[in-house]
């Protein structure tokens, strides 16, 4: 169907707003809304079209868009301007489709690490823009971490004060402040995604020692950590001093202080009055100076306070090695596909407290490993991840717990290495499009192979441009020119 500054959109539907701008910055045509039932393009809901968040599409003579939902609408109008191709002669229009489409999973989701290195609300606003428009729901901020402290908390005035000036190698840090992140948690919304705030206990702390040194141990300098920094040249964590390495699991929090419970108390209230979703995550990865039996009471503690604030609590996987931890806590597994050391046996117990998992599989999954070993930008220590490897996985073959205990997926992206959004960009795109179609489509169909879906997804090369979006242009991919 041709594509024309008279043709008209029905509806004054948010959706309807985003495809008209969407249209217009992929091609300058600005389509008119009209209130015409003749109108070429209708946007409507109708739950009795698809399952939530479904939607049907038709695009022939006419575009007509049913969401089952709000969400379902939204998601109608991203596979509408995928649809979207300028003909040699500059013309512009919509391929002809007819799509009956529901996601197979509920959790579809993204991390952003925005703690090694600081973005800005208008940064994560382009994230959330590039990312829901690919169908993902949820968007997991990691606001703490050892380099830094990112929101701000009105009874602990010194996370924000004193402990969020920098990023990881001395680079400019930054925070929130509630307003801020007030504003991301609207604008995802109207993206009908959902904000999930990390506050990353008991280790992963070293920023809140250097607010408030008393709530924090002496950092643990294992072998690995001591050869890791004097090979990057980085210097060790110091108490109390700011940290710009990349080092992990060395600075814990004191676990049998009150004070510390106080602290937790009120930093999960105040994240649970911003929050409109239903989860906080809190963190439990790589506390490798934490004693086990620490470490385990600290995650009953957390996860019981997360429950008394009205939230449910999430969890890195190693915190299901507390057998009291709060039932119904979902545990995000961040193991291989071939699981190792404890790792399965501590996911499967979320499952046996009523929780679900989260499948963010570190070989597959993880956005902030490279590519190819030569990849300027990301890490290595889990795997090069390939765009094939990163559509070439299943998320209910990793563990041995029952389907429906997965909720679904998520990928992280951590972000040590990227000084910008344009760094993000770069790993994130085009392997977020592998783990969405993983997360979105049904395990078996057609063309839910990688032949079909490399093709498909050269062909979003153009909208990705029209975007500005920083994708890399990796040689696996037909990316196409129009
Ligand atoms: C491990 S996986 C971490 C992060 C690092 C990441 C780098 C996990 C829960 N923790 O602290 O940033 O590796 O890939």
């Amino acid at each position: 169907m041709p594509v024309i500054a008279q043709t008209r959109v029905l509806g004054s539907s948010l959706a309807a707003e985003q495809l008209i701008d969407a249209v217009e910055r992929r091609s300058g045509i600005r389509l008119s809304p009209t209130d015409a039932a003749e109108a070429e393009i209708e946007l409507r809901i109708d739950p009795a079209v698809a399952a939530a968040e479904g939607y049907a599409l038709t695009v022939d003579e006419r575009v007509e868009i049913v969401g089952a939902d709000e969400a379902g609408l939204f998601y109608g109008v991203q596979t509408l301007l995928q649809l979207l191709r300028e003909d040699e002669d500059g013309i512009w229009g919509f391929l002809r489709a007819e799509v009956r489409d529901a996601p197979r999973f509920d959790r579809r989701g993204v991390m952003l690490d925005v703690a090694r290195h600081f973005f800005h609300v208008a940064e994560v606003k382009k994230f959330i823009d590039s990312t829901s428009a690919l169908k993902f729901n949820h968007l997991h901020l990691h606001l703490s971490d050892d380099q830094g402290w990112r929101i701000h908390i009105d009874s602990w005035p010194r996370l924000t004060e004193v402990s969020s000036a920098t990023s990881v190698d001395g680079h400019p840090g930054g925070f929130y402040t509630k307003d801020d992140y007030r504003e991301i948690v609207a604008y995802a919304a109207d993206r009908h995604m959902i904000v999930i705030p990390e506050i990353d206990l008991p280790g992963h702390a070293h920023a809140i020692g250097v607010a408030y040194p008393e709530l924090v141990e002496e950092p643990v300098l294992n072998d690995g950590l001591i050869s890791e920094s004097a090979r990057m040249g980085q210097a060790l964590p110091v108490h109390g001093e700011t940290y710009l390495g990349w080092g992990v699991g060395h600075s814990s929090v004191r676990i049998h202080e009150d004070r510390t419970y106080d602290f937790v108390r009120d930093v999960v209230r105040e994240l649970a009055e911003l929050t409109p979703g239903p989860y906080i995550h809190v963190g439990g990865d790589e506390s490798l100076g934490t004693l086990q039996a620490d470490f385990d009471l600290f995650a009953e503690r957390v996860t019981a306070i997360v429950v008394e604030a009205g939230k449910t609590p999430i969890a890195w996987h190693e915190m299901g090695s507390a057998a009291g931890i709060a039932e119904g806590t979902i545990g995000q597994y961040w193991g291989k596909t071939t699981p190792e050391g404890t790792h399965a046996e501590e996911a499967a117990h979320f499952v046996e407290r009523g929780g679900s998992l989260i499948m963010s599989a570190a070989d597959v999954a993880y956005l902030d490993m490279k590519y190819t070993e030569d990849f300027p930008l990301g890490l290595t220590w889990a795997a090069v991840i390939d765009v094939r490897s990163a559509y070439e996985w299943e998320p209910t073959a990793v563990l041995d717990v029952p389907d429906a205990a997965i909720l679904g997926i998520e990928a992280p992206l951590w972000s040590e290495t990227t000084r910008t959004l344009s760094d993000v960009e770069q790993l994130v795109f085009p392997r977020a499009a592998a783990q969405a179609e993983i997360a979105w489509s049904p395990k078996e169909a057609p063309e839910r192979v990688w032949d079909s879906f490399r093709t498909r997804l050269g062909a979003l090369a153009p909208l990705w441009k029209a975007e500005g979006v920083d994708y890399h242009p990796a040689d696996e991919i037909p990316w196409s020119t129009r």
